[in-house]
């Protein structure tokens, strides 16, 4: 019998483990760290033996496949000595992705927008009635989708990480939104391994698949001409001019048409609830995927006009005394930042900082002498933002705690101005994570 472990009894881990249970291999779950309550209690029910606090590497190298949770790094000592043993290693979505039968996927990646244009895609197909499951690095796993209900289609936001461990899988409907530098510290600290892991988005596809991608992208564009794509080509622009036989979108005067095959539909932008320009790239991704997967255009138009922003996503918080605060916690690197600078109509107070990551904050020069005149640093070690934007924007201050930062961008604040966090930075030295983060500044907004 085949014996499945899995690494790592998080979401993606306990998903994994119990689709194996029930796909009646043999099955054992080890966690390194502490597994959450709700998570054992699952595996209990379903009968799976696991441990944690350890990798006991005994029982884990008789394995003869091992499923690694997206958050486990190669350089992990079990996963070296995995390797060294032969066991082949993969990620959830390519174990999952072995068991859902007839379904179909729309699987979307890049380094920015996955969630937003997930999130879109998600809500086309279920106002549209069709039998659609979310998963993949958002809400509940999708192995355990698999394993526990039974679905037509699955729309999956998938991570580099679980694109790194897939061999087989095959998107029907692949998305790559864009392709800039994050996650670096996974990847040799070398871009083009980044890359590389993010092009896996179209392995496999045959010319029956639709890859939907940005024609705007010059890393994407680049990276094209080296692969040898059967599948239908879907782009979307509003820089390069963009054709494909297949279909595509172009946005011109704020608004776009986007074609696949024989269908089109027309999107207005001013009509939509999220703004700025990398918002009309994740519209027109959503469009082109679900005009692919077959939803008609009236029903397409009316989900992205009824769609609102999703948390900590350029999510306006309240409007006090003329100043309107906004809530980007989840822009955790430079391009992010780019395009809520990009979005911005208002004079702006600009919270940035936390761990930087190896950050090139140049391309944010010009918006911010344009927009900004306080910067208002937060973080344990603000030296190379307070030295990169001193000189570019008028004021620059530097505070290491979250308390000290909201009181200096009231003080900076006048009326007609915007205070917007969008730190390009991730949040671990002041915060749990980007949605504490966002929490706590939406809190402290509504009770000042
Ligand atoms: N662990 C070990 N051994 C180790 C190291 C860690 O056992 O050597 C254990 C930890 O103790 C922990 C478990 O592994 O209990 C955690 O695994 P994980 O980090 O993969 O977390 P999951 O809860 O399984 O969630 C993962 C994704 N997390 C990451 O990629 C970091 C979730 O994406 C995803 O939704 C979920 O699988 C379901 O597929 C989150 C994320 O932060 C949203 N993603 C990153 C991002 O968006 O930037 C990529
Ligand atoms: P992801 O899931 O890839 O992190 P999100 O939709 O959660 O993407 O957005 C993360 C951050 O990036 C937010 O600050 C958001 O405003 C910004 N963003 C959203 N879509 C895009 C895009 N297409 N290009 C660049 N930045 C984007």
């Amino acid at each position: 019998m085949k014996n499945i472990v899995v690494l790592g009894g998080g979401i993606s881990g306990y998903g994994s483990a119990i689709l194996a249970k029930k796909k009646g291999f043999g099955v054992f779950l080890s966690d390194s760290g502490r597994i959450a309550d709700r998570y054992k209690q699952k595996l209990d029910e379903w009968q799976v033996p696991y441990e944690e606090g350890g990798h006991s590497e005994e029982r884990i190298l008789a394995a003869t496949e091992v499923v690694k949770s997206p958050g486990i790094p190669e350089t992990a000592p079990i996963v070296r000595k995995i390797r060294a043993a032969g066991i082949p290693v993969i990620s959830e979505i390519e174990f999952a992705g072995r068991y859902m039968g007839k379904a179909r996927c729309i699987c979307i990646t890049g380094s920015n927008g996955k969630t937003t244009t997930t999130s879109l895609i998600y809500k086309i197909m279920r106002d549209a009635g069709l039998n659609v499951a979310l998963g993949g690095n958002i809400g509940e796993s999708f192995a355990y989708s698999v394993a526990t209900g039974d679905y037509d289609w699955y729309v999956l936001e998938l991570s580099s990480f679980q694109l790194d461990g897939m061999y087989r899988f095959r998107a029907h409907i692949g998305v790559l939104m864009n392709i800039t530098p994050d996650h670096l510290d996974r990847y040799d600290h070398c871009f083009r391994n980044y890359v590389d892991s993010k092009m896996r988005i179209t392995q496999n596809q045959t010319s029956r698949d639709w890859f939907v991608y940005s024609g705007d992208d010059e890393t994407i564009r680049q990276q094209l001409p080296k692969y040898d794509l059967r599948m239908r080509q879907l782009p979307f622009a509003a820089r390069n001019a963009v054709a494909s036989g297949a279909g595509d979108a172009f946005l011109c005067d704020g608004k776009f048409t986007a074609a696949a095959g024989k269908e089109s539909v027309e999107i207005d932008m001013s009509k939509i609830r999220i703004a700025g320009l990398h918002n009309a790239y994740n519209a027109m991704a959503a469009a082109l995927a679900t005009l692919a997967a077959g939803v008609a255009p009236a029903k397409i138009r009316k989900s992205l006009y009824d769609f609102a922003p999703v948390e900590h996503r350029l999510e306006p918080v309240a409007e006090k005394q003329g100043v309107l605060w906004i809530n980007d916690s989840k822009a955790t690197n430079v391009d992010s930042v780019w395009y809520a600078l990009e979005s911005m109509k208002r004079p702006l107070v600009w919270i940035a900082g936390g761990t930087d990551k190896g950050n090139d904050y140049g391309p944010l020069k010009e918006f911010a002498r344009q927009k900004v005149h306080t910067l208002v640093c937060m973080g344990l070690d603000n030296a190379k933002l307070v030295g990169e934007f001193s000189g570019v924007v008028p004021d620059v201050v530097s505070v290491d705690s979250f308390e000290a930062a909201m009181t200096a961008a009231k003080a900076a604040a006048r009326p007609g101005d915007a205070v917007l966090l969008s730190p390009a930075c991730a949040s671990f030295d002041l915060f749990k994570n980007y949605e504490h983060r966002g929490e706590m500044f939406k809190n402290w907004v509504n009770q000042h």
